[in-house]
């Protein structure tokens, strides 16, 4: 059977040929029947807002997960093996026994997959579901995002998941569905996300960056300056946001924000759970939200009785009403620094798109680009000695902004550079920052890459 490869051949230091191979000796020399292909993000402004209802602009990277299909009807079992480490262990599990509660026990691979076929399976109805009872999956994965490293591998696995899964099956569905249940499937493994991430991999377009606006979902592309280009470096400290609590933790004291200025305002505090429905139920600008966290929320830290204390609940409601499942043990929230970052981040993320649509000034948007930096470290509190070392090599050597990526504590920074540098830029950072650090065995391709806005998912069907 001839494979048209030419669908990756963008995405460098992909082997689809080897997958193909890979597939084929795990499983009974059978072939592929058809390829998903997802790439990751690479977030320029709108950082830890998305999950509290502001609007974030990320563009595609080449970078994607890759994953090769084949349906059975011999059986009812999800068949996974990896190409990328050995670490990636093969599993198989009947698909009956594949359930969302069972998932957030561990943040291992192969759960993240399994959400993302629970999501496709969420979406059939049930004379669908029947219709695919004798339907199994042998799937075979690989992929270059880096992972645990902000330029978000994870949503590009599970949105590949429930691709894989839903084409399977013969069930369409619109790139903005596809967009929402993957990011609601991907709660399952336990962290409390926005939908940035899969909204992006689905309705990327090459050449464009996009503006994701939520409830409801709407995406709109943008043309990024010509005079500028974009670099991302790995500071080579890794974070996977599903281990630990910190990445709930934040999306919390935000929700706490929203409550503790609701109830201070007599309104309906319980459906206050995120801060844009504050705004929103208000009626005000971004400014007079500002003005309401310097009003309503202290600059100390809060403990957990003196928020129950306000909200006029037990630890016991609060943990039913506003906590997630691994944040009932944190004591104490900094609910004046979340909600200003939010807030302020949103307005920087409105003024960075207005520049874009009226082709401001590169330095103009790097600066943008720099104040969310600073408040992503100092109020959101969410970046590591490696990040900032790495920014201040970037800004010493000329970028007009830059920031880390994603959720932070580790990972990526995107860089804002003139075109004309691009190249020399790149270079400084591959001979000179990593040039005495231990890189783990990557490649120095992987660990800085100038980027341009690539293409999001698709399916290529094998003839
Ligand atoms: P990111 O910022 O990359 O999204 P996350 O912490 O959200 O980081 O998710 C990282 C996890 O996603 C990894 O620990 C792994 O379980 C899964 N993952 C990422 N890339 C792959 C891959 N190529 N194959 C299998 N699992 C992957
Ligand atoms: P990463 O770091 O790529 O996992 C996470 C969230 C995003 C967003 C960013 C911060 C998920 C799946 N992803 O991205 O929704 O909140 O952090 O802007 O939860
Ligand atoms: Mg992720």
């Amino acid at each position: 059977m001839e494979v048209d490869y030419t669908w990756v051949t963008s995405s460098d230091n992909v082997p689809v040929q080897k997958l193909e191979q890979h597939f084929r000796e795990s499983f009974e020399s059978v072939s592929p029947e058809y390829y998903i292909k997802v790439p990751g993000r690479v977030n320029l402004i709108g950082e830890h807002v998305d999950y509290c209802g502001y609007s974030v602009f990320p563009m595609a990277i080449d970078q994607c997960i890759v994953v090769a299909a084949k349906r059975t009807t011999d059986r009812h079992t999800v068949e996974l093996t990896n190409l990328c480490t050995e670490r990636y262990e093969n599993v198989s599990k009947n698909i009956s026994d594949i359930n969302a509660e069972s998932l957030s026990k561990s943040p291992s691979w192969s759960n993240y997959f399994m959400c993302g076929v629970i999501g496709a399976r969420e979406y059939l109805n049930k004379n669908q579901l029947k219709a695919v009872e004798n339907i199994g999956f042998l799937f075979a994965i690989t992929g270059n995002i880096p992972e645990s490293s902000g330029l978000s591998s994870s949503s590009a696995l599970v949105t590949a998941a429930v691709m894989a899964t839903l084409i399977g099956y013969g069930v369409p569905i619109s790139r903005l569905e596809l967009a929402e249940i993957s990011a609601k499937c991907e709660r399952y493994i336990g962290t409390a996300g926005g939908g940035m991430d899969q909204a992006i991999a689905v309705n990327a377009k090459r050449g464009y960056a996009a503006r994701i606006d939520f409830n409801p979902l709407a995406v709109k592309q943008f043309r990024l300056p010509d005079d500028a280009k974009f670099v991302v470096a790995q500071s080579l400290a890794v974070k996977n946001k599903a281990a630990s609590n910190d990445f709930n933790t934040r999306v919390v004291e935000c929700r706490l924000a929203s409550q503790v200025i609701a109830k201070q305002l007599n309104l309906e505090w319980k459906q206050m759970t995120v801060l844009a429905t504050l705004q929103k139920s208000l009626d005000n600008t971004l400014d007079q939200m500002i003005e309401l966290v310097h009003q309503h929320l202290h600059v100390d830290k809060y403990s957990k009785s003196e928020v129950c204390e306000i909200l006029s609940v037990s630890k016991d409601q609060l943990d039913e009403l506003s906590l997630t499942a691994n944040t009932t043990d944190v004591t104490e929230f900094f609910l004046h620094q979340r909600a200003l970052h939010v807030f302020e981040e949103a307005k920087r993320m409105e003024e960075f798109c207005k520049l874009c649509e009226n082709f401001g000034a590169a330095s103009d948007l790097g600066k943008l680009m720099d104040d969310s930096h600073s408040s992503l470290r100092d109020l959101y509190q969410c970046s590591h000695p490696d990040l900032e070392e790495l920014v201040a090599f970037c800004k010493r050597e000329g970028a007009y902004g830059c920031k880390l990526t994603g959720a932070g504590w580790g990972g990526c920074v995107v860089a804002m550079v003139s075109s004309d540098v691009t190249e020399r830029f790149v270079r400084s950072v591959r001979d000179q920052y990593y040039a005495n650090r231990e890189t783990c065995g990557k490649h120095i391709d992987q660990l800085v890459f100038a980027t341009s806005p690539s293409e999001g998912a698709c399916c290529i069907h094998v003839k």
